[in-house]
C-alpha cells in the first residue's frame, strides 16, 4: 500500500517537479479555481490546497472543486492540515506541518492517502519515514516572506535530510526560479513554491526552471 502511494508521488513528481502550493495568500489577487485551472493545463501534476484560516465549509467547498480538477487532470490534491477535509473531499493526500497531528493519527483516519511530514534536520526525516509519511516537506530552504519566522535550513540542511531519506522530499521556503536548480542538485524530488507563484510571468519561470532540470540539461 504505502509503495503504491510512493508511486503515485514519483509519477506525479516525475512528470513535472513544481509542487504548487495554493495557499490563501495567493488568494488576494487571484481566483483559486483560475490559479489552480492555469497550473493544471501547464502540466503540474501536484497541488497542495493551504487555507487555514478559510471557514470550514467554503475550505471543503474549494477542496471539492480542486479534487474533482485535479483528478480529471491527472494530478494530485494535498490537503494541508485539516484530514477531515482531504477525507470529505476526495483529496489525495494531507499535509502535515509543525504542530499538526501526529502522523500515527492521521494515517488511522486516512489509511490509503498520501501522507507528508514537513522536517529540518535527518533526525526528524527518519522518525517521519518510520512513523508512515510517504513524502518529506523539507524547509525553510532559504528565508521566506511567506512564513519569515521559520528557521533557514539552507541547501546543506535540505542535502542532509535529501541524502537520510528513502522517501521523496519537496523542497520549500523562500525558493525563486533561480535557486530550483540547486535545490534539486541537492536532492530534491519536488519544489514548493507560494510567493513565486504569485503572477502568471514567475509561474512560467519557475515551470521551466523544474523542467529544464529535470529534462537532464
Ligand atoms: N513551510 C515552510 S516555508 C513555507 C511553508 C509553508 C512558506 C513557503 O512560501 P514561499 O513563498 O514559497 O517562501
Ligand atoms: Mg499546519
Amino acid at each position: 500500500m504505502s509503495g503504491e502511494r510512493r508511486a503515485r508521488l514519483r509519477g506525479a513528481f516525475g512528470l513535472c517537479p513544481l509542487y504548487a502550493i495554493l495557499d490563501e495568500s495567493l488568494f488576494v489577487a487571484h481566483q483559486p479555481i483560475e490559479l489552480s485551472d492555469t497550473w493544471l493545463d501547464a502540466g503540474v501534476k501536484a497541488i497542495q490546497l493551504r487555507a487555514k484560516r478559510l471557514p470550514a465549509q467554503e475550505y471543503l467547498t474549494l477542496a471539492n472543486q480542486l479534487a474533482t480538477k485535479c483528478r480529471r487532470a491527472g494530478a494530485l490534491l494535498i490537503v494541508n492540515d485539516q484530514a477531515e477535509i482531504a477525507l470529505r473531499a476526495g483529496a489525495d493526500g494531507l499535509h502535515l506541518g509543525d504542530g499538526d497531528q501526529s502522523i500515527v493519527e492521521a494515517r488511522q483516519m486516512l489509511p490509503s492517502l498520501i501522507i507528508g511530514r514537513t522536517v529540518r534536520t535527518p533526525e526528524a526525516a527518519l522518525q517521519a519515514q518510520l512513523e508512515g509519511a510517504d513524502y518529506l516537506g523539507c524547509g525553510s530552504v532559504f528565508a521566506s516572506c511567506t512564513k519569515p519566522e521559520l528557521p533557514v535550513i539552507g541547501l546543506e540542511g535540505l542535502r542532509a535530510v535529501c541524502h537520510s531519506a528513502r522517501i521523496p522530499v519537496a523542497a520549500i521556503g523562500g525558493i525563486t526560479p533561480e535557486t530550483i536548480g540547486q535545490c534539486l542538485a541537492a536532492g530534491a524530488s519536488a519544489i514548493c513554491m507560494i510567493s513565486g507563484l504569485n503572477s502568471p510571468d514567475n509561474f512560467d519561470r519557475a515551470l521551466k526552471a523544474a523542467r529544464h532540470t529535470t529534462d537532464g540539461h
